[in-house]
């Protein structure tokens, strides 16, 4: 699909900026990224994307059932840019997203189990429950969220990715977002900051042509998105999202040129297979759509794939599946059995300075009461 390789601004960079990029240039690259691509890995990825499959449509059917409470939204149609993504990432590197983000917390590795019971907003959840399904983090797998506000990773993945620079890591950041995110401020600040700053992240837009009922064409001026990249001087490029192997080889290019002091865009183009959260039926759809929206499945289209290789045929097909399920369901079992989280923590996780754990008391509410009367401030039937 479409490439737009730019020159680098040639910005003057301070010394400290230089010694972090050379130090980063200078891991191999071969050392950072996983395995090459062969039959048995092919068939790992479509694993995983089986798995997030099985996970997404029990996750709907458990919101249906209310066992799940908040906001609830799926990758479906989006598997093969999620392991694509993550298959090119080193377990070093650090992933930032929005809310539709089981699969990204799935194939980063974390157990389907904490991912379920966070859901649940159970305690033994990847963030103890009170996070939801908007709001997955695991600093351990260096998945740093999880945010349900459109474009709030985007600050904070340049954040990560300034901080990396000035320690000379070689890690990098991969910051994903919608295609709605393109036309929020942040996009525009973070990666502008992102390009002038020589900073080592990659901004990934996962394109499924809809922000909630939204189409890109009515809502960009510029709807290839990854021509947006040009305003910075950034490299992008547009890949197919529903073909894994594809996002996987254009995230190791992109990850390479971060890592290298120059970030980049990355656009992956997919169908989101439902509505925008599991209540949406999507009916601002044409029917016509709604039909077409099996052609761009990514999961029937990478079988057919791996059919025609002859590194699957029905038997792999349907064990493939059954271990996807079973799971899921040990998941869901494992959620169902995890306590709900005490009241007594409600705070802990919210605010860098201690609050008292009264969930009785609003955020905001003065910590001691009542306040002590302001120096020179007049006091009741005083004169003025
Ligand atoms: C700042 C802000 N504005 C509006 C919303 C409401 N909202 C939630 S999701 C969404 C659409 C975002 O679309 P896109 O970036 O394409 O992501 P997708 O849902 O398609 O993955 C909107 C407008 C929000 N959460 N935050
Ligand atoms: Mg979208």
């Amino acid at each position: 699909m479409g490439t737009q390789q730019q020159a680098k601004p040639q910005a003057e960079t301070k010394p400290r900026r230089k010694a972090a990029v050379k130090a980063r240039a200078a891991t191999s690259p071969e050392a950072l990224r996983p395995d090459g691509i062969d039959g048995v890995a092919m068939l790992g990825l479509y694993r995983e994307m089986v798995l997030i499959r099985r996970f997404e449509e029990r996750a709907a059917r458990a919101y249906t059932q209310a066992e799940i409470g908040g906001y609830c939204h799926l990758n479906l149609g989006e598997e093969a840019t999620v392991v694509g993504i993550l298959r090119a990432m080193a377990p070093t590197d650090y992933l930032f997203t929005n809310y539709r983000e089981h699969g990204y917390a799935l194939s980063r590795g974390i157990e389907p189990g904490r991912v379920m019971a966070e859901l649940y907003g159970r305690s033994d959840g990847v963030s103890k429950g009170w996070g939801g399904s908007m709001h997955l983090f695991d600093v351990e797998a260096r998945l740093l969220g999880g945010y349900g506000i459109v474009g709030g990773q985007l600050p904070l993945a340049t954040g990560a990715a300034l901080a990396i620079d000035y320690r000379g890591g070689p890690e990098a950041v991969v910051c994903i977002m919608g295609d709605g995110t393109t036309n929020i401020g942040a996009f525009h600040e973070s990666l502008n900051l992102a390009a002038i700053w020589r900073l080592p992240v990659v901004f990934v837009i996962v394109n499924n042509g809809l922000g909630m009922g939204t189409t890109v064409e009515e809502s960009s001026g510029e709807p290839e998105l990854y021509k947006r990249a040009a305003s910075y001087r950034m490299p992008s490029e547009r890949v197919d999202g529903t073909d894994p192997l594809a996002v996987r080889e254009a995230m190791l290019r992109a990850l390479a040129s971060a890592r290298a002091g120059t970030p980049f865009l990355l656009e992956a183009v997919s169908e989101r297979l439902k509505g925008h959260s599991v209540v949406d039926p999507a009916k601002y759809r044409a029917p016509e759509k709604t039909q077409s929206l099996a052609a761009s499945d990514p999961i029937a289209l990478f079988a057919a794939r791996l059919t025609d290789l002859g590194l699957l045929d029905d038997d792999t097909a349907a064990e493939v599946d059954a271990t996807a399920a079973s799971a899921v369901q040990a998941a869901v079992a494992f959620a169902e059995a995890s306590p709900h989280p005490s009241v007594d923590t409600l705070f802990d996780y919210t605010y860098a300075t201690p609050v008292a754990n009264n969930s009785h008391r609003l955020p905001g509410e003065p910590l001691f009461s009542p306040a002590p009367p302001l120096p020179n401030a007049p006091t009741n039937g005083a004169a003025a």
